[in-house]
């Protein structure tokens, strides 16, 4: 009997061990410091999201990129992460409301996404859209030029749904305002003066973050 009693003390223990293992790993998947700089976490966000976090299902998402493109696209999740090169890098997100997050961004970049369909050379704006109905814009070049991503995973993990699940624009140097989540259309334009959700409220169109977001 105390045999019998040591035996399932020990199974019930060995269960409750096997347990805590895995909650520790999933935390553990978070990267904190890469190439020797740490970074912040993904639950450092303050979220203030127009709609609040979006629940975007991956298996009927598709990504349309349209416009001023030789060839429409509209690719599923998967042909976004499988058929573009990855890269990632480390680049910090701050928000005109005051707080800064350094994050490890791992995507593609989106001029490989936009050269899949091709630009139109009398293009020179890119409009995202995205689930929430958000809107804004960069300049075509300035994503050339600074090999800007579109990210799928931050700290090495997949991003959440409050992260913009299942793509957001890393737009280095640019007001977080500038960061679409939930990206859904990518639409390539020539009109610069074309102005998204917050810059038709009196930000800056352009958003670089060494300027004040209430320019012009
Ligand atoms: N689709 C969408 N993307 C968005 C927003 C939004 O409301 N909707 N907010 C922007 C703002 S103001 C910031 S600061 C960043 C980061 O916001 P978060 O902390 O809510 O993730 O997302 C940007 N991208
Ligand atoms: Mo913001």
């Amino acid at each position: 009997m105390a045999v019998l009693c040591l035996f399932l003390l020990a199974f019930l223990l060995s269960c409750g061990c096997t347990q805590s293992d895995d909650i520790r790993s999933l935390q553990a998947a978070e990267v904190r410091e890469y190439q020797g700089e740490k970074l912040g976490s993904v639950g450092d966000f303050r979220e203030n999201s127009l709609r609040g976090p979006q629940q975007v299902n991956l298996t009927e998402y598709r990504l349309v990129i349209d416009g001023l493109v030789r060839e429409p696209k509209s690719y599923t999740y998967d042909q976004v992460i499988t058929g573009f090169p990855a890269y990632r890098k480390v680049v910090t997100i701050l928000c005109v409301e005051g707080w800064e997050v350094k994050i490890l961004w791992e995507g593609i970049l989106l001029s490989d996404l936009i050269g899949s369909a091709g630009a139109d050379p009398a293009a020179n704006t890119v409009i995202f859209t995205a689930a929430d109905g958000y809107t804004s814009s960069l300049p075509l070049e300035y994503l050339v030029e600074n090999d800007i991503l579109l990210a799928y995973r931050m700290n090495n993990v997949t991003l959440p749904a409050e992260r913009g699940s299942p793509f957001q624009v890393v737009a280095e140097d640019r007001w977080g305002y500038k960061w679409v989540k939930w990206v859904t259309g990518i639409t390539l334009s020539r009109d610069p003066t074309y102005r998204g959700y917050w810059e038709s409220r009196g930000f800056s169109q352009g958003g670089e973050r060494n300027q004040s977001f209430l320019g012009r």
